[in-house]
């Protein structure tokens, strides 16, 4: 018995001698960058919400938040939610393993922006104690209008890329957005304005970018050979108005 005790502390020791430390990978390469206002910022805007469309939204003494989700500008000019996505031929999206889930809360679509690869689940939820009304706009899908009593969820399926507006009928400030893409490398920005792609090769790429009320930008990023590019920084402002 003792010999075979002996036996495992050596095995054990030699395990930990031999155990080098990893050796240290290269980067993975990365796109990234920052989509900024430009300009003065404007304000945030509140949409109208009577208060007999607000009954039963939030507990009492609570009020709304009708604030418009569709632009969010940082005080350092970041845009949230610009659509970045980059285009490699033969690379397409694969679905979402897991639903994808847009709740309603507090009479708000949450979250506002949603990245769908085409031909995922999507769930909508309706945490709320009101009916909600999830009424979808589809140009390249189907369009569909349901009521949604509280509790309860319904699931879509969206195979052809689009941009998907999604509004409610009770509650007009409500606003919901799908972008279904068929690249993986898509991305949204954070609140800074901020965002990153990963998993491409070194090369040179086309970044389109596309915000639901500034409208679109293009890029271009060199990825080296040894996975580094330079952070972009791309600029959007009010589109200008026709006459
Ligand atoms: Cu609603």
């Amino acid at each position: 018995m003792k010999l075979i005790a002996l036996a495992l502390c050596l095995a054990a020791g030699s395990a930990v001698i031999d155990d080098k430390p990893p050796t240290p990978k290269a980067p993975a390469p990365l796109v990234t960058g920052k989509v900024l206002f430009d300009g003065k910022r404007p304000e945030p805007t509140k949409l109208p919400a009577t208060p007999e469309q607000a009954k039963g939204c939030c507990p009492e003494g609570q009020s709304v938040d009708a604030t418009d989700p569709r632009l969010v500008i940082d005080d350092k000019n970041g845009i949230a939610n610009v659509l970045v996505t980059i285009q490699v031929d033969a690379v397409k999206a694969v679905p979402s393993k897991t639903a994808i889930v847009v709740d309603q809360k507090s009479c708000v679509f949450e979250p506002h922006c949603t990245i769908v690869p085409a031909g995922s689940k999507v769930v909508f939820k309706n945490s709320d104690t009101v009916n909600h009304n999830v009424h979808i706009y589809a140009r390249r899908n189907d369009s569909s209008n349901d009521t949604m009593a509280p509790g309860t969820q319904k699931e879509y399926v969206f195979e052809n890329t689009d941009k998907i507006t999604v509004g409610c009928d009770y509650h007009p400030w409500m606003s919901s957005l799908l972008l279904v893409v068929d690249t993986p490398y898509a991305a949204l920005t954070k609140s800074d304005g901020s965002f990153k792609i990963e998993g491409l090769k070194p090369g040179t790429y086309k970044v389109k970018l596309w915000h639901e009320t500034l409208g679109r930008a293009e890029a271009e990023a060199v990825i080296q050979a040894d996975g580094t590019s330079a952070p972009l920084t791309v600029k959007l402002s009010e589109p200008k108005k026709k006459d």
